[in-house]
């Protein structure tokens, strides 16, 4: 099993959309091991976008993610990663195909709904900034046989 750590970034909570960003990941198959709704301050904003730092997009990007609660989660699955980032499209939802997140609910690059690790080391990196382990549940669900082969 693979985690990933996605977030409903501000425009999503915002825009009522939890639920139903939330539903494209469940009606997949993948499996909840973590959740909450947070405000992420500037130092996490930094450390977790560390990688953009110096890039054009960098402070607009910190500012778009501090500006409002969002909700982290764990998400877990069979490359629960790539799904994860098919499932909610190209970066720009312009670009997106339509029936992922990005393109379905967005139209502006700086305003695209999700985050999703890109890899596992990203993955690996991320979870712990916004997740203690004590908060990540392991368990399985009656229905797991029936989506895990
Ligand atoms: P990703 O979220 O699909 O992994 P990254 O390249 O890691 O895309 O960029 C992180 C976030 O920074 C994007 O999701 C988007 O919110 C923002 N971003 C990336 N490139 C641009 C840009 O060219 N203009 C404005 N915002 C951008
Ligand atoms: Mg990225």
């Amino acid at each position: 099993m693979e985690r990933t750590l996605v977030i409903i970034k501000p425009d999503g909570v915002q825009r009522g959309l939890i639920g139903q960003i939330v539903t494209r990941f469940e009606q997949r198959g993948l499996r909840l091991a973590a959740m909450k709704l947070i405000r992420i301050d500037q130092a996490l904003a930094e450390r977790h976008y560390a990688i953009h730092k110096g890039k054009p997009f960098y402070e607009p990007l910190i500012h778009y993610i501090t500006s409002s609660p969002v909700v982290v989660m764990v998400i877990e699955g069979n490359q629960a990663i790539e799904i994860v980032r098919r499932t909610m499209g190209a970066t720009n939802p312009t670009e997106a195909t339509p029936g992922t997140i990005r393109a379905d609910f967005g139209l502006e690059i700086g305003r695209n709904l999700v985050h999703g690790s890109d890899g596992p080391d990203t993955a690996a990196y991320e979870i712990p900034l916004f997740f203690d382990e004590d908060e990540i549940l392991s368990y399985q669900r009656d229905t797991d046989r029936w989506i895990f082969e």
